[in-house]
């Protein structure tokens, strides 16, 4: 079996959830489509190195990124660090000839979206953008039943992403509350993931109509270091200007003539990771809730009557992903699994010479759309998306 050696570069929160992802795939999908080897992982100074490449099974590390770059053993670049750095690691990648595997959002400015797009388009490489969330099996399943006609023609998408982790206005101002390294507040981090889905599941977006909000002016100054959303203090320390949106509401129109909408916010107390999807078309609907992400709810047109009403799909080894994951409907999917599955598409993709989404192109569509639907925040007007296809 093909061994891939991958070079990870951000040690935090993705540097963990991508480390697992490598040490399980071939343990849920076996057998597996290549071997993933963790190599070398980079972070921002040798401490840090070394201590996460010891935590997440890597044999080397080192402070410069560009280390795993020049190395002819490393196949797989794998960017986890905030978004301002995914471009210029990308782009030396992909004339590197490795493949890429890169967080979400693409890139901090569309721009550099699309400085990435071109570098990846004709380099025969195989990139991703990690937006996992497509993944989550019940998702995958919705997927399949609208391909099948289940729910006939989509009419509506409903979506939304609340969170409440920077609710708090004692919460720290991270580097996801600076446009300089984010790009954007909740519409990148969060809201990015719902147009992923909006997209994989409704169409192609043509136009939206937006309100963002900062409900949060300024938060106390972090400087450097992981952003822990919310679980530590600022303190009564020096407070700065948050240059993001805390919130954003879009009404969309779809190119096939669906309509619908995306939310999203991380100032919605209560609220966890609450990812709904909610899906009418001719013959039916269906409904998601990545907070019971076991389940889809269905409904079909063509149920009797006295009958007619959502019911529960539990996803297990009859669904999408589900002869690689657990024996037993419900038995559990978690964050992990999106991300395990994640990996076994892009390892298959590069094994078999082929493509996978989303790819840089979606990354770099997902970014006109932001910037439609920042565009629209301002004006208050509807905005046509640009379109990569020209
Ligand atoms: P984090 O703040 O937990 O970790 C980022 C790490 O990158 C830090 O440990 C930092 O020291 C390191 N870093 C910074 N500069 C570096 C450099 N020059 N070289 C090497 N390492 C460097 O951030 P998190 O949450 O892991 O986010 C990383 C990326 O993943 C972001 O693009 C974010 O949007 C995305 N993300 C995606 C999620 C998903 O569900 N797909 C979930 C969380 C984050
Ligand atoms: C914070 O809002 C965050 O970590 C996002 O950056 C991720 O993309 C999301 O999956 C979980 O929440």
């Amino acid at each position: 079996m093909q061994e891939l050696n991958v070079g990870l570069i951000g040690g935090g929160f993705m540097g963990k959830a991508h480390s697992l992802a490598y040490a399980a795939m071939p343990m849920f999908f076996w057998p597996a489509p290549a071997m993933p080897v963790r190599k070398v992982l980079a972070e921002a100074n040798d401490e840090l190195a070394s201590t996460a490449a010891k935590r997440f099974g890597f044999e080397r590390s080192t402070s410069n990124w560009r280390e795993i770059i020049d190395d002819p053993e490393i196949h797989v670049v794998d960017i986890a660090t905030p978004n301002n750095l995914h471009a210029e690691v990308a782009i030396a990648a992909a004339k590197a000839g490795k493949h890429i595997i890169c967080e979400k959002p693409l890139s901090s400015t569309t721009g550099d979206a699309k400085a990435m797009y071109e570098a990846v388009k004709d380099a025969g490489i195989v990139h991703m953008v990690a937006f996992n969330y497509r993944r989550t099996p019940a998702v995958a399943l919705a997927k399949k039943y609208i391909e099948e006609g289940a729910i006939g023609k989509i009419l509506s998408f409903r979506g939304t992403y609340l969170q409440d982790w920077s609710a708090d206005p004692d919460s720290p101002l991270s580097w996801r509350f600076q446009k300089s390294i984010a790009g954007s507040g909740t519409l990148g981090d969060i809201g990015t993931h719902v147009i992923d889905m909006a997209r994989y599941l409704a169409g192609e977006i043509s136009e939206v109509n937006a309100i963002m909000r900062t409900w949060i002016p300024e938060r106390p100054v972090q400087s450097g270091g992981a952003d822990l959303l919310g679980t530590s203090k600022g303190g009564g320390g020096p407070r700065a200007a948050v240059d993001v949106d805390d919130e954003v509401i879009t009404m969309l129109k779809f190119q096939n003539g669906a309509i619908g909408s995306v939310e999203a916010t991380r100032n919605a107390y209560g609220r966890n990771n609450f990812i709904t999807l909610e899906i009418h078309g001719t013959e039916g609907s269906i409904y998601f809730n990545y907070e019971r992400r076991d389940e889809l709810q269905v409904c079909f047109a063509s149920d009797e009557g006295d009958r007619r009403g959502f019911r529960t799909v539990y996803t297990g080894p009859a669904h999408p992903y589900g002869a690689g994951l657990w024996p037993i409907p419900a038995l559990g999917i978690g964050y992990g699994e999106t991300k395990i599955i994640e990996a076994y598409d892009f390892f298959k993709a590069i094994a078999e010479g082929g493509t996978v989404s989303p790819n840089f192109a979606d990354g770099y569509q997902i970014a006109l759309i932001d910037d439609a639907i920042v565009e629209s925040a301002e004006t208050g007007a509807w905005v046509a998306v640009e379109s990569i296809q020209g």
